[in-house]
C-alpha cells in the first residue's frame, strides 16, 4: 500500500500510515532532533526546542498529509502551510530539505545564524524563500495570514470550480505556539475564521505550555478548547504529540473531513524533547550546550562523535515526496486543459489570475477623467469611491473590505457581494456568499491588515485586497501593514478621516503622528491626494505598484477642487508644480486636505504683502524620492534663495528634508468641528501668510544660508 493515497485531484481525505512505515518515523524523528540540536549548538543560538518538539508533526504534513510539490515550489493548488511560531523556523527548513526542495541543501541548513548573506535560513521564515508561503516571526501574524490565504482557497474555488473540475481546493495549514494564542490579532482572525465556516483551515498547536518567561500558566489559564468551540471550530486533541505520527494522521483525516468548520488540533508536545532542558523555558531560546548535545544524541541512540547526520535511510524514506508532487501538477494540468474546453471564457479569467494579472486589462479607462470629477467642493473620500467602485465592480481581483465603516469609507460599490457563508442569515438581512468581494472584518482593523497579507500572499497578483477604516486606526493595524510592505505585497489601505479636519470626534481620532510612521516605513506609498484628480492619481499609482502596497489617505470634509493645477500624474512623481511663479519669493508646499491653505496664503500674500510665492504639491514623499535628482531640483528649487514652507496639520518630523520652516502640528489635536479645529491649531491664511512674511524679510535680511539647519515652526499658535 502506499502512504498516501491519491484521487484524480489530489489526496484522498483519508491518510494511511503504513505499519512498516513505524521504525522509519522513529529513525526520522530521532535524526531531525540530533540535527536541530546540531544546528543550533553550532554557533551557539536559536530556537531548537520547539522544532524538536515539533518534529513528530513534521513528518505528518511533509510525509503524508501535504499536497506539495518540491521541485514546483510555486505549484498554484499547492496546500499552503504556515509556521505562525516563526522563530521554529529550523522545523520547517529540516523538512523543506528532507522533501527535497532543491535549493534547501544541507550546507545551506548549516548557514542558520551563520554570517552568510545568501542565507535562505534567517532566523525566521522569509517568503522570498522557496516553500515558505508568508514571512512569520512577529507571534500572532502567521494565523492571519492562514486565515487569509484559507478564504483565497474558498473564494477562487468557489468562482472558478465546476463539477467535476475541482481546481483550487488546496488545504491550508498552520502551526502556532502558546504565544500565537495569546497575542490579540489571533483572536480576532479565529472568529472571522470560525464565522466564514473555513473548513479548508487547519491549524495545529504546538501545546507545550512554555513560553519565554516560564510555563504558561504564569499570564495564561483560560480553556483554550472551549474559547476555540465557541469561536466555532472543531477541536481535536492528540496526546503524546512526540512520537504519536499516527494519531496526529488520525485527526488530520478528521479535520479535512469538516464540511463547515475549520479545525484547531490540540497537541501535547515537550519543549526540547531528549534534552536536560525538555519542558522547560530554557530550551525555548538557547543552545543546549556541547554536553547536553552528548546527552541527546545518547538518548536518541545516535553517535555523539557525528553531527548534522542524515541518513541514506531517512532520506529515501521522504524520497518519494518529489514524485508524488509531480504526480499532482500533472494531474491539475490535465484538469485546467479539460476545463480549458468546457469553460473557455472563465479559463481564460483564471489564467490570468493564475498569472498575477488584474482581470481587466485596460483598467485605467474605469478611473474617471479630470472632466468627470465634481469641481464644486467634494470630500477626497468621495473622489476615492469614484475611482474605486467602478474598478471593484469590474476588475474580479479586488477584494474590498472595511472595519465597520462602510458608510464611512465609501468603498460598497453597486451590486458588491459580501464574502460569507452562504447558510449565514443575518438579523439586519445582509448576507452573501464565498463568490463575494466585500468583506465586513468587524472591528477588527488589525486582523483584516493580516488576513489580507494572506489572501495577496496566496499568489502573487491573483487577489488585490484593499482595506478600509479611519486614517487613525490604522495604527491598530499597522503591525500587519508593516509585514505586507515587509513581504511586497500589493494591497491598497484607504484611510479617511485624515488630519485635525475630521473634526468632533476629537484628539482620539485626530491623526497626528501616523503620516510620519508610515512615510518611515520602507516599501509602502502613504499618499495625501489633495482633490479628485489627485485621488485618481493615487489609485493609479496603488494599481501599478504591484510589489508595494499603498495607502491613500483621504479627507472626511469638502475639500476645494483644483482642476486647472492638480494632475494624476504629477502624483506619480510623489510632488509636482502645482503653481509656477517667476523669481518667487517663497515655495509653499501644500499636502493633502491642507493644500487649501497654502493656495490661500499664495493669494493674501500676494494681495495684501506683494510676495511671490510658488506652490508645490507634495502627495507621496517615497514617489518623490524615487525620482531623478534633476526632476528634484526643478520641483523644490534646493538651490534658490526662496525659503521653503511646508503647511501640513500633522507632526512635522520628516518634512526638515524638503522645507525650511512649517506650520504643522505639535500636540494630539482638539474636539471642535474641522473647519474649527484648524482654526483653532492656527490653520488659517490670516495667520499664516504674516509668518511667512517674517520668513520672507529674515531671509533677504540675512540671507538664505541663515536657516540652514535650523528648520522653523512659524506656527504661532501652541495649544
Ligand atoms: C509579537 C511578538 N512578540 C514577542 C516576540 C518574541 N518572542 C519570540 S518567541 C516568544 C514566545 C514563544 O512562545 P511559544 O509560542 O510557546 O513558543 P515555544 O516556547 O514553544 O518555542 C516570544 C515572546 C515575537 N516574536 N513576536
Amino acid at each position: 500500500m502506499s502512504a498516501v493515497e491519491h484521487n484524480t485531484n489530489g489526496l484522498s481525505h483519508q491518510i494511511v500510515v503504513p505499519s512498516q512505515d513505524r521504525e522509519k518515523i522513529h529513525l526520522a524523528l530521532r535524526t531531525i532532533r540530533c540535527l536541530v540540536a546540531d544546528l543550533c549548538e553550532q554557533y551557539k543560538g536559536g530556537h531548537p526546542g520547539g522544532a524538536m518538539g515539533m518534529a513528530a508533526i513534521g513528518i505528518s504534513l511533509w510525509k503524508y498529509a501535504m499536497k506539495y510539490s518540491p521541485s514546483n515550489p510555486q505549484f498554484f493548488n499547492r496546500d499552503r502551510f504556515v509556521l505562525s511560531n516563526g522563530h521554529t523556523c529550523l522545523f520547517q527548513y529540516i523538512f523543506l530539505h528532507l522533501s527535497g526542495y532543491t535549493a534547501m541543501t544541507m550546507d545551506q541548513l548549516k548557514s542558520y545564524h551563520s554570517t552568510r548573506t545568501d542565507s535562505i535560513c534567517p532566523g525566521h521564515p522569509e517568503i522570498e524563500n522557496d516553500g515558505i508561503e508568508v514571512t512569520t516571526g512577529p507571534l500572532g501574524q502567521g494565523i492571519a495570514n492562514a486565515v487569509g490565504l484559507a478564504m483565497a482557497t474558498k473564494h477562487l474555488g468557489t468562482v472558478y470550480n465546476r463539477p467535476g473540475f475541482s481546481l483550487v481546493d488546496n488545504t491550508t495549514w498552520c502551526m502556532i505556539g502558546d504565544a500565537c494564542l495569546q497575542e490579540g490579532v489571533s483572536l480576532e482572525a479565529i472568529q472571522l475564521a470560525g464565522h466564514w465556516k473555513l473548513n479548508n483551515l487547519v491549524v495545529i498547536y504546538d501545546n507545550n505550555q512554555v513560553t519565554c518567561d516560564g510555563s504558561v500558566d504564569i499570564c495564561n489559564t483560560e480553556d483554550v478548547n472551549t474559547k476555540m468551540r465557541a469561536c466555532g471550530w472543531n477541536v481535536l486533541d492528540v496526546e503524546d504529540g512526540c512520537y504519536d505520527v499516527e494519531g496526529i494522521i488520525a485527526a488530520f483525516n478528521k479535520a479535512r473531513s469538516s464540511t463547515d468548520k475549520p479545525t484547531f488540533i490540540n497537541v501535547r508536545t515537550v519543549i526540547g524533547v531528549g534534552s536536560k532542558a525538555a519542558g522547560d523555558a530554557k530550551a525555548h531560546g538557547a543552545a543546549f550546550g556541547a554536553d547536553d548535545v552528548t546527552n541527546i544524541k545518547r538518548i536518541f541512540g545516535m553517535n555523539p562523535e557525528e553531527h548534522f547526520v542524515v541518513s541514506e535511510e531517512v532520506y529515501s524514506y521522504f524520497r518519494d515526496a518529489e514524485n508524488r508532487g509531480k504526480a499532482l501538477e500533472v494531474n491539475w494540468q490535465q484538469l485546467l486543459e479539460g476545463y480549458s474546453k468546457e469553460y473557455p471564457e472563465l479559463h481564460g479569467e483564471f489564467k490570468r489570475r493564475v498569472e498575477g494579472k488584474l482581470t481587466v486589462e485596460d483598467w485605467s479607462r474605469l478611473i474617471p477623467s479630470k472632466e468627470d470629477f465634481p469641481t464644486s467642493p467634494t470630500p477626497s473620500r468621495k473622489s476615492a469611491g469614484l475611482c474605486c467602485n467602478p474598478l471593484a465592480s469590474q476588475v474580479q481581483n479586488l477584494m474590498v473590505g472595511t472595519a465597520d465603516l462602510t458608510p464611512s469609507v465609501n468603498m460598497a460599490w453597486k451590486g458588491k457581494i459580501d464574502f460569507q457563508n452562504p447558510d449565514l442569515k443575518t438579523t439586519c438581512g445582509i448576507n452573501g456568499d464565498y463568490t463575494g468581494r466585500y468583506i465586513h472584518w468587524g472591528i477588527r482593523e488589525h486582523a483584516m491588515a493580516s488576513i489580507s497579507n494572506g489572501l495577496a500572499a496566496f499568489n502573487k497578483g491573483t487577489i488585490l485586497p484593499v482595506t478600509s477604516s479611519f486614517f487613525m486606526f490604522y495604527i491598530y493595524a499597522a503591525p500587519g501593514v508593516r509585514m505586507g510592505a515587509l513581504q511586497g505585497l500589493q494591497q491598497i489601505h484607504i484611510a479617511t478621516h485624515d488630519s485635525i479636519g475630521t473634526g468632533e470626534d476629537g484628539p482620539t481620532h485626530q491623526p497626528i503622528a501616523l503620516a510620519a510612521l508610515y512615510r518611515a516605513m520602507p516599501n509602502i506609498f502613504y499618499i495625501r491626494p489633495c482633490d479628485s484628480e489627485e485621488t485618481a492619481g493615487a489609485f493609479i499609482t496603488a494599481l501599478q505598484a504591484t510589489s508595494t502596497p499603498s495607502i491613500i489617505s483621504l479627507s472626511r470634509q469638502n475639500l476645494e477642487q483644483y482642476p486647472q493645477h492638480s494632475s494624476r500624474d504629477g502624483v506619480q512623481r510623489g510632488a509636482y508644480v502645482f503653481v509656477e511663479e517667476e523669481d518667487a519669493d517663497v515655495t509653499l508646499i501644500g499636502i493633502g486636505a491642507e493644500m487649501v491653505f497654502a493656495m490661500r496664503t499664495r493669494q493674501l500674500l500676494q494681495r495684501r504683502f506683494n510676495i511671490k510665492a510658488r506652490v508645490v504639491s507634495f502627495p507621496c514623499q517615497r514617489l518623490f524620492e524615487q525620482q531623478s535628482i534633476e526632476y528634484k531640483r526643478e520641483v523644490l528649487q534646493y538651490r534658490s534663495k526662496a525659503p521653503r514652507v511646508v503647511i501640513e496639520a500633522y507632526a512635522v518630523n520628516g518634512w526638515e528634508r524638503y522645507a525650511d520652516a512649517g506650520f504643522s502640528m505639535a500636540s494630539f489635536g482638539h474636539s471642535l468641528p474641522g473647519a474649527a479645529a484648524y482654526k483653532y491649531f492656527g490653520f488659517d491664511e490670516e495667520i499664516i501668510a504674516p509668518e511667512v512674511v517674517h520668513l520672507v524679510e529674515d531671509v533677504r535680511r540675512e540671507g538664505i544660508e541663515s536657516l540652514r539647519g535650523e528648520f522653523r515652526d512659524l506656527n504661532p499658535v501652541h495649544h
